[in-house]
């Protein structure tokens, strides 16, 4: 009995001497004899060690964790073969971190894989895609076939290079550009917590875990991420770090010196640092960050292209198929003599009661949800559509505009609109990267969330944009919440990368984007946006909506609200607009993206169209041309995403065939498809400058004088 711990003592021992020979020997780079016979040694013992703690399995049979972790490490080696491009080195090296997690951890099941309460896996080392198609292949995800991984990378597979949202069920978010995962996560863990505040245990309860590599750590989202999460307290997550020491330009030591685990402890994260490739080690360091009250980072020290005989270690299996000769010798070094593709029965059987662990737990989750008071309501959130009375709250509030007819800044008009609905739809998670009273994002009905209360429904981001852009795709995938936040508009570019997912993975993510051009005045060229409208514009999937006044905002809000599968920038400004519409018709006008707003009178010679702020120089000019006999109609093309969805015959009437000239306080970029041949471009030619918005205007010649010189120069 007495020689127990002593025995475990000496376990430890041995465990704590490889984990250093491990950092040693990814630290010292590629290549030597000695240094792959080292290797060689540490390996055997670490499999002999891990056999013998391991007898009985994770799934109960006599299958090992390093057997389970060796199908990942051959279906990733040999789709990466076939398709001849890919990344084999770290599914190989995370294999057994992956078994781990999936088989004694993860709340999942491969039969409802959109079951709400899951447990959330997200591989933010995308590049790594292959070791989450193997798992999910492995544990029974009816839609990942062998023939999926088959065709690993190839045209119309789910497999695609990096993981795509919505090609396969249990791919929770799109990965690929490095950090955005890991900042996702922090959205995924909070959503996870807001609607547990809302629903309570009995719906809502679950973590959410990373793969994260160096490279998503060195990127500076990671930043903005941990230092959020680790505000936030979000316990819940937990991220594992294939701390392999390599990237593609070889070893880490080329680039950084970062002591990863003291940055997230500086950020209030618990960090630890495990040998990925001991299971029980792993296990343990999971199961410590699950009883935490901090999110965890667990540094996993592994070994890249774990396997591959002269390979492994070095950068040579991050990104390349390890050819003919090196397979064979991983299959011969993981004792896997099987042909491509085939996982022999004891160890598919083995990971198919992985897939069924969870089956249990779902359905006692079905009988409490069945059973519960909140059901219809956290089933509404959970499917993303908007409250029955939607449509009503937002033509009352269009009534009470037309009623009031105020001349203030758009921005002051979404303020007013979100005053109405986000009473009316509990869905709303607000915020703003530290400019809410600029943005004015915040109202009445507005609670913050704060560290360890996440029954808010507005989040003080911090000056972080991009985290709160990825955040927020995060919060629109885990589903149960529409996130809206704002920034200046000029600063879409600290958001671009996550702004291009929210549209490439149809997600419903509300940008808010104040003092959209030199129309903000005195913060100068810095702060004014003059490329960004044509930058928006230009990413797919993406709306772009400039309202020119209170009414139109409204209309813009609405319809980001029901698109509920695309990501929406809606565009306002600092300075006052008045209100150019009273007509409060139930018609939504901005939902066609462009109209006439003013018809000519008389026969129209000259079009003008304008978004936002400038319409009301459209409208002035108008009326300059009407006395002076010439029929102008004014264009309001406040999203021209959706003008160009409308069938030509409309979209011809309204543009008209006389002079278009268009006027807009920004680059020109884009607008020449709509000019026509006699069209004019009324904007900025340069970047803006300090100075109050009126000398602005009148300085970059935005004025109704120059749309009616330039229109009467070309009749
Ligand atoms: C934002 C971004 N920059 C660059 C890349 C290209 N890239 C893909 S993987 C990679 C290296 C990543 O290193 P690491 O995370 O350590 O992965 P490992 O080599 O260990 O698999 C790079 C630079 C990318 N995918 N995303
Ligand atoms: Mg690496």
């Amino acid at each position: 009995m007495g020689t127990e711990p002593h025995a475990k003592h000496c376990v430890d021992c041995i465990r704590s001497m490889l984990l250093c020979g491990i950092r040693w020997l990814t630290k010292a780079g590629a290549g030597g004899i000695f240094r792959n016979a080292l290797f060689d040694i540490i390996l055997q013992i670490q499999g002999l060690m891990m056999d013998a703690a391991d007898k009985a399995g994770p799934a109960g049979n006599s299958v090992t964790t390093r057997e389970m972790a060796n199908a990942i490490r051959a279906l990733s080696m040999d789709a990466v073969e076939k398709a001849n491009s890919g990344h084999p080195g770290m599914p190989m090296g995370m294999a057994d971190v992956a078994t781990v997690l999936f088989s004694r951890f993860l709340k999942f099941d491969p039969k409802h894989p959109k079951w709400p309460d899951r447990d959330r896996f997200i591989l933010s080392a995308g590049h790594g895609s292959m070791l989450l198609y193997s798992v999910l292949h492995l544990t029974g995800y009816a839609d990942m076939t062998l023939d999926e991984l088959k065709h690993f990378r190839q045209w119309g597979s789910k497999t695609a290079g990096h993981p795509e949202y919505g090609h396969a069920t249990g791919i929770e978010t799109t990965t690929g550009p490095l950090g955005q995962g890991l900042a996702n996560s922090v959205g995924f863990a909070l959503a996870e917590r807001a609607l547990n505040a809302r629903f309570g245990d009995d719906l809502v309860n679950h973590r959410t875990y990373v793969i994260a590599g160096d490279g998503c750590l060195m990127e500076g989202i990671s930043q903005e991420a941990i230092s959020l999460a680790g505000h936030l307290k979000l316990s819940k997550l937990i991220v594992l770090w294939d701390h392999n020491s390599i990237t593609i330009d070889g070893s880490t030591t080329l680039s950084t010196s970062d002591d990863q685990l003291a940055r997230f402890r500086a950020s209030g994260w618990a960090a630890d640092e495990v040998d990925g490739h001991d299971p029980e080690a792993v296990a343990k360091a999971i199961a410590a960050a699950q009883k935490n009250d901090r999110p965890t980072l667990i540094a996993c020290k592994t070994v890249i292209g774990f396997g591959a005989p002269t390979k492994a270690g070095t950068s040579a299996t991050h990104g390349s198929p390890l050819g003919k000769d090196e397979i064979a010798g991983a299959r011969k070094k993981l004792d896997w003599p099987y042909p491509p593709f085939e996982v022999p029965a004891p160890i598919r059987d083995a990971w198919s009661k992985v897939g069924a662990r969870g089956g249990a737990d779902y359905d006692a989750w079905t009988k409490r949800h069945d059973a519960n008071a909140k059901k219809a309501d956290f089933d509404r959130v959970m499917s993303g559509e908007l409250p029955e009375n939607f449509a009503a709250t937002v033509n009352d509030l269009k009534n009470a505009i037309a009623a009031e007819a105020p001349k203030i800044a758009t921005r002051q008009s979404s303020q007013k609109v979100l005053e109405a609905l986000v009473p009316a739809l509990p869905e709303l998670l607000g915020g703003s990267a530290d400019l809410t009273g600029s943005n004015n994002t915040k109202v009445k009905a507005a609670v913050p969330v704060k560290p360890g209360e996440y029954g808010g429904n507005y989040i003080y981001y911090g000056i972080r944009e991009h985290g709160m852009a990825a955040a927020m795709n995060g919060l629109a995938l885990h589903g149960g919440f529409i996130p809206f936040g704002g920034t200046f508009l000029c600063f879409t570019d600290y958001c671009r990368p996550a702004i291009r997912l929210s549209a490439l993975m149809h997600q419903r993510v509300i940008y808010v984007m104040t003092h959209d051009s030199i129309g903000l005045g005195e913060d100068g060229p810095t702060h004014q946006p003059v490329e960004h409208l044509a930058a928006l514009r230009a990413i797919p999937n993406l709306l772009v909506f400039r309202p020119c006044d209170t009414m139109e905002t409204a209309e813009c809000w609405a319809l980001a609200l029901t698109a509920k599968d695309q990501p929406s920038i809606i565009v306002l400004t600092r300075q006052p607009l008045p209100l150019l519409r009273a007509d409060a018709a139930v018609a939504n006008h901005c939902a066609r993206g462009g109209y006439v707003i003013r018809p000519a009178e008389g026969t129209r010679k000259v079009t003008l169209m304008a978004t936002g702020s400038e319409v009301e120089i459209a409208v002035a000019a108008r009326e300059k041309l009407q006395a002076e006999g010439i029929g102008a109609a004014v264009v309001s093309l406040p999203s021209w995403e959706l003008f160009e969805q409308q069938p030509e015959s409309y979209r011809k009437e309204v543009l008209g065939d006389g002079v278009r000239i268009a006027i807009e306080a920004a680059g020109g970029f884009g607008w020449d498809r709509y000019l026509g041949d006699k069209g004019a471009f009324i904007g900025m030619k340069g970047f803006g400058a300090s100075a109050p918005i009126d000398e602005l205007y009148k300085h970059f010649g935005i004025t109704t004088d120059a749309a009616v010189a330039a229109a009467k120069a070309r009749l």
